[in-house]
């Protein structure tokens, strides 16, 4: 099975996930996180905090956010998993890099991390906030070409924050750099649908994009 949900930040939104662990869930199953999962947030907890997601007993995959500790996460092992390029954070949680397509049950996922932080200037460069945050254009690139191997389609689209125009549109939130680099993957990509998290809620914008935070989709019921 596969399930989705949005930011976790640690232990901070951590326990709506142990209504996974009653399941009795296999690694075989996957959870992805739509990014601010902060699993790697310091190095002083990095331990207990790996102890609690290996606890839930699926596979753990996420994309990035902007309340990660990207230094932690650029030190771990580059792994090709699914597919896609990630770094292995422990043996069944994984970190998906920015425009990589993973493949799950025969299912692609288009998976672009990152956002940017409104509140940066109160916060603290590499202790809790990092210039990593930023989607770039390189991220944008990596993500075309791997479009380009499968005719720009994949069947979801997962990532943190979403694009200008629903930022905009269905939010009434400020665009940034980060929205903008989304604008391409309406312009291009052909998904069913496009998961994302960071703004703290639980809505379905339209038919084909889903903003979660603490729901839990279970992808084979309920999409
Ligand atoms: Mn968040």
């Amino acid at each position: 099975m596969i399930f989705i949900t949005g930011d976790t930040h640690g232990d901070v939104d951590y326990k709506k996930l142990l209504a996974l662990k009653e399941k009795n869930l296999s690694y075989d199953d996957y959870l992805i996180i739509c990014g601010d999962a902060a699993i790697c947030w310091s190095c002083c907890n990095l331990k207990e905090f790996l102890a609690l997601y290996n606890n839930i007993g699926c596979t753990i995959l996420f994309v990035d956010g902007n309340h990660e500790n990207f230094d932690i996460l650029e030190e771990m092992p580059l792994v090709e998993y699914k597919s896609a390029m990630m770094h292995q954070i422990d043996t069944h949680i994984f970190h998906i890099l920015r425009g990589e397509i993973m493949t799950l049950e025969g299912k692609t996922f288009l998976c672009i991390g990152g956002a940017c932080s409104i509140d940066k200037m109160y916060r603290k460069p590499h202790l809790s906030w990092w210039p990593q945050e930023e989607i770039s254009h390189h991220d944008v690139d990596n993500a075309v070409a791997n479009l380009e191997k499968v005719n720009n389609k994949v069947d979801y689209v997962i990532t943190h924050c979403c694009d200008t125009s629903t930022v905009m549109k269905a939010f009434g939130f400020r665009r940034d750099i980060c929205t903008d680099q989304l604008m391409f993957i309406d312009k291009l990509v052909d998904y069913k649908h496009w998961f994302f998290g960071h703004y703290h809620f639980d809505r379905k914008i339209s038919e084909k994009k889903t903003c979660l935070y603490q729901e839990i989709i279970n992808l084979n019921n309920d999409i």
